[in-house]
Formats: structure tokens, sequence, C-alpha cells
């Protein structure tokens, strides 16, 4: 999408009423036959964009695409929408290897979905599969903070969406009382030794999917009787992340309040062998504090089971 129709978006979705043409032409610094065409644009991705003496309004948005989550999203970043990719971390990375950054590459469905360890991501039409692209200002050993300030943004639009959400270490996203799992992120990243180069925070979410064409330990917003707009679901995603994004340091706080982990018995399989006992805290950047027989094992990486119910 052109960084013209991105302010564009922006000026109809932040107006109070409507906005003339030549009002607009100034804003963005472009003709009102510039204007006009992006309007023309917009009408033809699906938004009810009235116009009349006093200027243009938008009546109505189109249900998910580019054009939808980008209206009235409150982060800097650019949209680029696809109905099907074989995986938007995929997307995302040739994006950041042309040298992009501040983007978020969405998919209706995904074919090549992954997860950890490339394991396979279910992806069927309905869930949100987003990968933000950045180039934060961090050495690599910090990138395990986006990655809890996802799941920190995912919880958070499960709740607002009305699903009792939580997070298992690192994240899981699951609906509370339950294993069942909500959503997932990975992150991929490139750089040197001081310094991130881009990095590229995946999110699959199971929104508006139905059960069925999820694993059995999957469950959805629209199963858990959520509100399932996908594209709000999305806009919020993006912008919690952001939030975190510029202040990494607060992000150990707020996932501390939506985790589950703290204080359960867990066992953790690490690249190193398993550990095992109770999960005490999370350090910055994200590692896990496991209380065990023989001490306290900081955690760095792994896949943690939780050995009792709460
Ligand atoms: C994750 O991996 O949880 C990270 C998932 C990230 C997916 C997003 S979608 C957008 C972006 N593009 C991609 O290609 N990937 C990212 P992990 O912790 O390894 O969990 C994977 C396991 O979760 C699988 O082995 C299944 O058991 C289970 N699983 C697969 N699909 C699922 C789904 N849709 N919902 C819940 N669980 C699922």
């Amino acid at each position: 999408m052109s960084d013209t129709r991105r302010r564009l978006l922006h000026e109809l979705a932040t107006a109070e009423g409507p906005v003339s043409g030549p009002t607009l032409a100034e804003r963005l610094g472009v003709s009102r036959a510039a204007v006009w065409k992006q309007v023309e644009a917009l009408r033809e991705a699906g938004f009810d964009v009235e116009s009349d003496a006093d200027g243009y309004a938008v009546r109505a948005v189109p249900g998910y695409g580019a054009e939808a989550i980008a209206f009235g999203l409150d982060a800097p970043y650019a949209v680029e929408y696809h109905d099907r990719l074989p995986s938007t971390n995929d997307r995302a990375r040739e994006l950041a290897v042309d040298g992009a950054t501040d983007r978020v590459v969405v998919a209706g469905e995904q074919t090549g979905g992954r997860g950890r360890l490339d394991r396979p991501w279910s992806s069927p039409s309905g869930g949100v599969y987003a990968s933000l692209l950045c180039r934060p200002e961090r050495p690599p050993a910090h990138v395990p903070v986006f990655t809890l300030a996802a799941a920190v943004a995912v919880t958070r639009a499960c709740r607002e969406a009305g699903v009792d959400a939580v997070i298992k270490w690192p994240n899981d996203v699951l609906v509370a009382g339950s294993e069942r799992k909500l959503a997932g992120v990975l992150t991929e990243m490139e750089g040197e030794a001081d310094r991130v180069s881009w990095l590229i925070v995946g999110i699959g979410a199971n929104v508006d999917v139905d059960t069925t064409d999820l694993p059995e330990t999957a469950t959805s917003v629209r199963a858990e009787g959520g509100n399932a707009d996908r594209r709000r679901f999305c806009q919020r995603i993006v912008e919690t992340f952001h939030e975190y994004r510029t202040d990494p340091e607060a992000t150990l706080p707020a996932w501390r309040e939506h985790a589950v982990t703290l204080g359960r018995a867990v066992r953790v399989e690490t690249p190193g062998g398993v550990v095992e006992g109770e999960a005490v805290d999370v350090e910055f950047p994200g590692a896990l504090v496991v209380r065990t027989a023989d001490g306290d094992r900081v955690v760095h990486a792994g896949d943690c089971e939780h050995l009792r119910p709460a």
C-alpha cells in the first residue's frame, strides 16, 4: 500500500466528520486529483466512502484486508495483505532482505504455516496470521523480550474479545483453566554480534475458526464465545506489540500479569536437557527461573509442560 493511501486512511479514520478534498490534498501534500484517485481505490477495496459538499467520510469498512486493517490502526506499520500465503514469516523475510522495516504481513490463510522447530502450524481461513517486521536497536540477546511482547499483545487481544486468555512460557496463549491453545508466536531474526539487523515476530491466532479445522489441543476465540472480528484483533495485536517494542523493559511486568506458568510445577525440555521444578519468575530478556532440588536454574529456551493442574 502506498504511503499516500496509508496517510489518507489515517486522516479519514481520525476525522470527526467529513473532510474536504482540498484539506486532504493539503495534509497529504498531493493534488486533489490524487486524493480522488485514492478514494476511488478505497471504494474498489470495499470501503463505503460518502462524498458530499462537506467532503469525504467513511461509512463502512470492508471485512478484512490491507486497507481495512490500516484504517484506524494506531501504530506506524505499513500493512501488506494476501488472501493466502505459504507463511507470513517467509514473506516478511523477503521484505527484510530487501531492506524494509515497520511492516506487517497478514494472510487470510497459510499453506505452510510454521511453528517453532519447524513444527507445522495449522492455518485455516479465519485465523489471524501476522508477521511484524522491525529493526530494533538492540543486541540479538534481547530478542526474546519481543516474543514475550507479542504473547502479551495477543493475550490482551483475546481478553478484549471476551476470552480469558493466559500465557504459558514462553509464547503459548491458552484459555485460562485449560491447556487449549489459542495462539502462538514464532520469532526469527538476523543480526551481528551486537545488533539486530531485522526481527520478524510471527503471530498465529485462532480467531474466527471452527475447532474441527484445528489440532485437538487447540481452540479458537469463536469457539470460546468471544468476538471473532479479525480486523480489530489484528489491529490490537500490532498496537500492543508496538507499545512494548518501544518500551521493552515494560514487557516483563505485563507478561507476569498474564502468565499462568509462574508458581506452577513445570518440566522444561531444553536443548541442554530436562529441567523440572517450580517456575518462580521470568527474567529479562525472557528466561524462566525454575526452582529445582539443586537450586535455581535459568532456562532460556525450551518446551514447557505444566505438570499439575493449577
Ligand atoms: C508456535 O509454535 O506456537 C508458533 C506458531 C506461530 C505461527 C505464526 S502464523 C504467522 C507466522 N507465519 C508462520 O509460518 N508462523 C507464524 P510451537 O510452540 O512450536 O507450537 C506448534 C504446535 O502447536 C504444533 O506442533 C501443534 O501441536 C500445535 N498447533 C499447530 N497448529 C495450531 C493451531 N492453529 N492452534 C493451536 N495449536 C496448534
